[in-house]
């Protein structure tokens, strides 16, 4: 271990001077992946620990800073992590995803050096390859505002992360035989909070203060519903915007998706459920937690507070109440609302239409009709070192095309600085959720039925919230307007993990023709090479 830490300080120094804003501080992390065993519903199951942990440790930055962390791969298989709605500007290179990195062997290392740009929020990261997800590797990721930058409510007392979702009792390999195989998932077993089941994990707060719970929804396959008995939230931020402050009993928060709410303990002092429910299921499942007054003097007491389980138009109402507020300031002290993002000229509408084809006998999830399959080696390094036949740019249409599905590695082209509008199309009868690498977007409108481009009329141009994370109701559409502000090759996926890993995802490469180190960082020297990068150079 002692060898091990000189190694990793020499490795650091190296590491300063390659980065590019020496003047930000920098955090250091080392981070051992192994299997170990977890009870996360009572019975014992092998879960993906970091350093010993389910979930894993919180990450906690303050905007600019750079992150080090040294993964190492104590499993049998290959790993990465990435980080979601933690943007890597013009650094796709330590996004972690199949894509942009090659996996680490077992037993080997990789250190990832990210710098948390111009950002704020909550976050997560997660597992990104063979449904590691379903097993742990995941933990929260807050980057706090700089000092000097005004946050538009006071400190809170504490600040607690909560990863919420739903588990699986099948570990990821039997999951992943099952897609393999061209099934669906079953029904999950359970929901947990931080790694637990019912009354695994209490939250203590003192009579009168005021507390943040940042709120992840990490799970493979349900949206949920979050609330605390007698207390109301008021939401704050959601995926880095800070939003209007409205108070709400109970909130939802889809697949893949983070938000923040300020909780002020007003009630008498005893102790009361945190629950989560899963939403849009025939069968409920259901989680809770306890928020403890210190010095409670009783038990719970009632039932738990019921929360909406099927109603679609609650939940949409409930996402259009989500505002930006423009007087605030974000990552900067500037005000959120000085970026003007509805008087922007459009440069290229893309509609995206999910769907669920079987392809040779076995399901599979597409967009557009295509089922993404990954090559031989990231796309990202194929690009770097221009190895053709790895995939073709504009093999991802920009139009849905009605055909059925056929397996393709998918990548769509785009310019760098361009403005798009992507209309995310669900004629599924289940909720979707989208996710852009690299990218926050604008939802400017969502609503039921076919979109048309009428349906622009009622855009929100004024005050609505970017995030990199939005849920499509069923038989709906969700509008988005992306500014293409980050060189690279991002994923865009869905959150529905087999979804997601049975192909409903794709590749936008973000292109500049300038080749500089404004608009992109060169390939890291640490870069792990594989498939037909082997024997390259950076
Ligand atoms: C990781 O943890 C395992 C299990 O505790 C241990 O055997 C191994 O030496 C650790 N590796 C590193 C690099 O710390
Ligand atoms: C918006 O932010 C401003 C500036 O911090 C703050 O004074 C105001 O209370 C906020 N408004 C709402 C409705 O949250
Ligand atoms: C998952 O469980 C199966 C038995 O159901 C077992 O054969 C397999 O080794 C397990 N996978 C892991 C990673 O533990
Ligand atoms: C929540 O807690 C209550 C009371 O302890 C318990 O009856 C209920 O089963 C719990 N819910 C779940 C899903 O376990
Ligand atoms: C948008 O396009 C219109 C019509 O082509 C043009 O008049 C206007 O200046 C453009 N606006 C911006 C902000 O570029
Ligand atoms: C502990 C360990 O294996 N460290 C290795 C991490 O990876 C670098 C190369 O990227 C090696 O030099 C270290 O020995």
């Amino acid at each position: 271990m002692g060898s091990f830490r000189v190694l990793f300080a020499l490795f650091s120094v190296l590491l300063l001077v390659i980065c590019s804003n020496g003047e930000d501080p920098y955090r250091f992390y080392n981070w051992n992946v192994t299997y170990g065993d977890i009870y996360p519903l009572g019975v014992k199951q092998k879960g993906i620990l970091i350093n010993g942990q389910f979930p894993g440790p919180s990450i906690e930055s303050v905007t600019n800073d750079n992150i080090i962390i040294s993964v190492f791969n104590s499993l049998d298989e290959p790993f990465l992590i990435s980080w979601n709605g933690v943007q890597q500007r013009r650094n796709s290179w330590q996004d972690g995803v199949y894509g942009t990195n090659c996996p680490i062997p077992p037993g080997q290392n990789f250190t990832y050096v990210l710098q948390v740009k111009d950002q704020i929020g909550s976050y997560f990261y997660f597992p990104s390859l063979a449904f590691h997800k379903a097993a742990g590797g995941f933990g929260g990721f807050k980057i706090a505002s700089r000092s000097v930058i005004p946050v538009p409510f006071d400190p809170p007392a504490s600040d607690f992360t909560i990863l919420a979702g739903d588990w699986f009792m099948k570990n990821h390999t039997d999951l992943r035989a099952i897609l393999d195989s061209g099934s669906n998932l079953p029904f999950p077993d359970g929901l947990l909070i931080n790694g637990r089941g019912s009354n695994g994990y209490t939250f203590t707060v003192d009579q009168g203060k005021t507390y943040r719970f940042r709120i992840s929804n990490v799970g493979i396959s349900t949206s949920i519903n979050f609330r605390i008995q007698g207390h109301k939230m008021r939401l704050v931020e959601v995926e880095g915007i800070h939003t209007l402050q409205n108070t709400y009993d109970s909130i939802d928060i889809h697949l893949g998706q983070s938000l923040s709410v300020l909780v002020t303990a007003d009630q008498p002092a005893h102790d009361y459920y945190i629950v989560v429910s899963t939403r849009f299921t025939s069968q409920v499942l259901t989680a809770n937690s306890t928020l403890r007054y210190s010095g409670s003097s009783g038990g719970i007491s009632g039932p738990p507070p019921a929360g909406p389980t099927i109603q679609v138009d609650w939940s949409l109402e409930q996402a259009r109440s989500f505002r930006r507020n423009l007087t605030a300031s974000g990552p900067r002290p500037n005000p959120q609302g000085s970026y003007h993002y509805g008087m922007i000229n459009v440069t290229r509408t893309i509609r995206l239409a999910n769907s669920a084809p079987i392809i040779n006998g076995k399901q599979r999830y597409a967009v557009n009709s295509v089922s993404f399959i990954p090559a031989d080696t990231p796309l990202k390094l194929a690009d770097h070192f221009n190895t053709p036949g790895v995939f073709t740019i504009g093999s991802m249409p920009d139009n849905p095309t009605g055909a059925g599905g056929y397996l393709q590695t998918s990548v769509m082209g785009a310019d760098f600085r361009g403005y798009a509008e992507i209309v995310f199309e669900n004629q599924e009868d289940t909720v979707q959720s989208w996710h852009i690498n690299g990218h926050n977007f604008f939802v400017v409108g969502m609503d039921g039925g076919q979109w048309s481009p009428a349906s622009r009329l009622n855009y929100n141009l004024q005050d609505t919230i970017s995030r990199c994370t939005v849920q499509v109701y069923p038989l709906s559409w969700t509008a988005v307007y992306v500014p293409l502000d980050n060189v690279g090759m991002w994923n865009v996926r869905s959150e529905n993990w087999a979804r997601q890993y049975l192909g409903q995802q794709f590749y936008l490469r973000v292109y500049s023709p300038a080749n500089s180190w404004r608009d992109e960082y060169p390939i890291p020297s640490n870069a792990l090479l594989c498939g037909r990068a082997i024997g390259h150079h950076g």
